[in-house]
């Protein structure tokens, strides 16, 4: 089965736990912190590798974890980190996070980090200053970063071919690679993209044969809508054209129905340079269609894709015109959408405050709160970062219920 689509569910890595000790030698009085930083969580990183095809085991496993860091020791012990946990995809797959691209992985080995770890929480050692000499604090380590990402697989082939169904796609595949896609003398026979790989002298290039196309297929209707896009990153398109035409249409007619489906999807399909070949004239009483399409349009290579007919200029013609087509650079989009966000924000919820903001519900989940001195450090920096100010303007009193994350406290002047 060919899937091109894949929802995944990513969950990073936490940071480990920074450690509280002391040092506790014979002959050291007064020992100073000891405590050792936790190790960064796994980031989740998607990577282009050209092994995989489609993204059927994506779609079937859509659930990822990457691992904690480990948490800190005493001697000043750091914790380890969390190896990165690494997702493969095809080569051509897109990946967006709300709706935007963030990555078109079209190289192999390419990569994104699509979920980042946790943060290791700093030990004590780390707190240490000239004014506090034995500091009580110990960070917990930062979550790590939870998202949904939507994969799609955008094939990369030179050139696509594409035509009415039965046309002969297939079969003219078949015959120009090692490719073995399904051929029967009914319509609608290829259900997804085929990629067979042309040898051309020391070059190899890529086809892809989509479904067939009929009239509406821009709006949906039949299978080459879905397909569409495929061929949208293809260099040049090879237009097959059934001598016969397709039902009521004559050859000539199919190829301006098609023409306007491309126009109808994408200007970038519309645009593509064409090179058409008329099918089947190893069947007798084709002479004819050939000429009036001919006399429509000068260009056309009469071929029997069954028989082998003709193909040897046609291929040479499309390599030639494959090497006139610009490689086109991937999209490097990396988190180039720098989407500004306040470091916080306070609401009023009836009688209650909530602040909301990652760097807020990070800094809860980082704090000891048993710890005196964790919750000292934790008053300190909401006061300096301005929660305390935007509390009191939203109308804050004694005894009032604030909400950050998962903690629950109550305001004290
Ligand atoms: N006589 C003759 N028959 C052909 C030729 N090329 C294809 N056919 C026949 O036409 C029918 C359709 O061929 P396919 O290759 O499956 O056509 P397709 O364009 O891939 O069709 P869909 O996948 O349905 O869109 C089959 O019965 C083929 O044997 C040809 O050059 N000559
Ligand atoms: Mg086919």
């Amino acid at each position: 089965m060919f899937i091109d689509k894949a929802k995944l569910f990513m969950a990073a890595g936490k940071g480990g736990d920074g450690c509280m000790a002391f040092r506790r030698e014979k002959y050291v009085a007064l020992g100073g912190p000891f405590g050792g930083n936790g190790g960064n969580g796994g980031n989740i990183v998607i990577v282009a590798d050209r092994n995989f095809k489609t993204l059927l085991d994506l779609q079937r496993h859509p659930h990822y974890k990457s691992e904690k860091g480990e948490h800190g020791q005493g001697k000043n012990c750091h914790g380890r980190s969390a190896d990165d946990l690494i997702v493969k995809v095809p080569l051509g797959t897109v990946v967006r996070k709300d709706g935007e691209i963030i990555a078109d992985l079209v190289n192999d080995g390419q990569s994104i980090i699509v979920a980042r770890g946790g943060r290791g929480g700093r030990g004590n050692s780390s707190f240490k200053s000239s004014r506090n000499t034995a500091p009580r604090i110990a960070e917990k380590g930062q979550p790590g970063e939870e998202c949904t990402v939507d994969l799609e697989l955008k094939i990369i082939a030179d050139v696509g071919i594409i035509g009415y169904p039965n046309a002969g796609k297939s079969t003219f595949l078949s015959k120009i690679s090692f490719a073995k896609p399904k051929i029967a003398d009914y319509p609608f026979t290829t259900l997804s993209p085929n990629l067979g790989v042309v040898q051309f002298f020391d070059k190899s290039f890529v086809f892809a044969d989509i479904p067939g196309l009929i009239d509406g297929a821009s709006h949906g209707k039949g299978l080459g809508h879905d397909f569409l896009r495929h061929i949208e990153r293809t260099k040049v398109l090879l237009h097959i054209v059934d001598a016969f035409g397709y039902e009521n249409k004559n050859a000539y007619s199919t190829y301006v129905a098609i023409n306007k489906e491309l126009k109808s999807y994408s200007l970038v399909l519309a645009k593509k340079i064409q090179i058409i070949a008329v099918n089947k004239i190893d069947v007798p009483g084709t002479e004819k269609a050939v000429k009036l399409f001919k006399k429509k349009k000068k260009n056309v290579f009469p071929i029997s894709a069954l028989k082998g007919t003709g193909i040897k200029p046609l291929l040479a013609e499309i390599l030639r015109k494959v090497k006139t087509v610009k490689e086109e650079k991937p999209k490097e989009i990396q988190s180039v959408h720098y989407k500004y966000e306040p470091e916080f924000v306070v609401n009023k919820v009836g009688d209650a405050f909530e602040i909301i903001g990652k760097k807020i519900t990070d800094l809860v989940a980082m704090t000891d709160f048993s710890e005196p001195e964790s919750f000292g450090r934790f008053q300190n920096i909401m006061k300096k970062i301005g929660v305390n100010k935007k509390l009191k303007e939203k109308g804050i009193v004694q005894g009032s219920i604030v909400r950050a994350g998962d903690y629950e406290f109550t305001y004290e002047e």
